[in-house]
């Protein structure tokens, strides 16, 4: 198979990741770095052996011999990195949250669609070996039509200490983690008509919110509630996992602590281990989210080569990104929004 040739900007923490499972996928390889902070472009360098390194991504695309980008820096360069990769005609990867606008966010669409290239948003949540899981159980029709759901995750987990910035914005947790969430359940129960939310700062060491509880009307007609903490401290922590519960018409599922899966119908129950693989350069706890790295990376390959749509487009992750902004907004108003209105 012919290597397709990448380029990655932005050597931070969650970078480390995405250069480790890049070794791992079969059909690229990343060829150049960028980073504008001379330490994190060194030890990314000199860890993957990468000897194409730049400060600035303007030289880097000056340059050129790479088929794609991978932008994994923070928000704030989202908009102007993508426009780039657009400009140069190069087929880009844009780390969640998409941008810091839904605005800039269909703006980046639309570069991407009229220079011809694909444009992935990074939003590997669903591709975790549990959800994927999840959305096997409901594909097989076992328990029927789903009319409600729950997808949860509730930690005390201390994301700031690898994430310092998380802790420094006016938004915090719907837009850094619900972002996951409220994709999942559009991935798990379909698009959503219309939302409802409520958030709070329990933690008063941070800016933003760290719990948010949201309730979905989706397009189909089913309810979903999606819950989302961190400030809740358990007996046993379950951080990274996302728990899910679903009725439908013939029976449930529900997706517990420890990565048990359990499906219950007419002619009896089912429990499965869904638990992700350990990869050799992944964590614990952090395999989960590491192996889903891996997945969506291999799938931003498979697609490109069968010149297919990501299921992580940049167009399907608009839907994900105006949940966010509803978020905000319905918390802010205190009234439902109306989010087939916004794209
Ligand atoms: P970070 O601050 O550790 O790393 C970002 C890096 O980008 C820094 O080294 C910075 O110098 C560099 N950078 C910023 N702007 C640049 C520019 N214009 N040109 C070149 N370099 C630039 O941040 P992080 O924790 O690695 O997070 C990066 C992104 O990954 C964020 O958007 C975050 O939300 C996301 N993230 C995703 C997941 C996931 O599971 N998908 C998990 C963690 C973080
Ligand atoms: O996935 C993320 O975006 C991370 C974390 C799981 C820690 O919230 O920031």
């Amino acid at each position: 198979m012919t290597e397709l040739k990448g380029a990655l900007i932005g050597c931070g923490f969650f970078a480390i990741n995405q250069m480790h499972a890049w070794k791992d996928v079969e059909g690229a390889d990343i060829v150049a770095i960028c980073d504008r902070d001379p330490e994190r472009l060194k030890v990314v360098g000199d860890q993957f052996g990468i000897d194409r390194r730049y400060r600035d991504a303007e030289a880097m695309f000056a340059d050129g011999g790479f088929d794609f980008v991978d932008i994994a820096t923070t928000v704030q360069s989202h908009r102007a990195l993508v426009e780039m990769a657009a400009v140069n005609k190069v087929p880009a990867i844009c780390q969640k949250p998409f941008a810091k606008t839904l605005s800039d966010a269909k703006a980046m669409v639309e570069a991407c669609r009229n220079a011809g290239v694909a444009l992935m948003v990074h939003e590997n949540f669903r591709w975790q070996t549990p959800i994927q899981a999840v959305r096997k159980a409901l594909d097989a029709g076992t328990i029927g039509t789903p009319f409600w759901g729950r997808f949860s995750f509730r930690s005390g987990y201390d994301v700031f200490s690898g994430q310092p910035y998380l802790a420094e914005g006016e938004r915090f947790i719907i837009e850094d983690l619900g972002i996951h969430t409220l994709d999942i359940a559009r991935y798990i129960l379909g698009d959503i008509r219309s939302l409802t939310a409520r958030t709070k700062r329990v933690n008063p060491k941070i800016k933003g919110e760290d719990v948010a509880t949201i309730l979905l009307d989706h397009e189909n007609g089913a309810t979903s509630v999606v819950d989302v903490s961190y400030a809740t401290k358990l007996s046993k922590e379950p951080f990274p996992e996302t728990l899910i519960e679903l009725d439908g018409s013939e029976g449930t599922i529900r997706l517990t602590q420890g990565y048990r899966l359990e499906i219950a119908h007419g002619r009896g129950t089912t429990t499965m281990d869904v638990s992700p693989k350990l990869l050799s350069w992944a964590s614990r706890p952090w395999h989960n989210i590491q192996e889903s790295v891996y997945a969506i990376q291999q799938h931003w390959v498979d697609q490109i080569k069968r010149g297919a749509e990501h299921s992580t487009s940049g167009a399907d992750n608009l839907k994900t990104f105006a949940l966010v902004e509803a978020a905000y907004d319905s918390a802010a108003r205190g009234q439902t929004i109306d989010v087939g209105a916004m794209l």
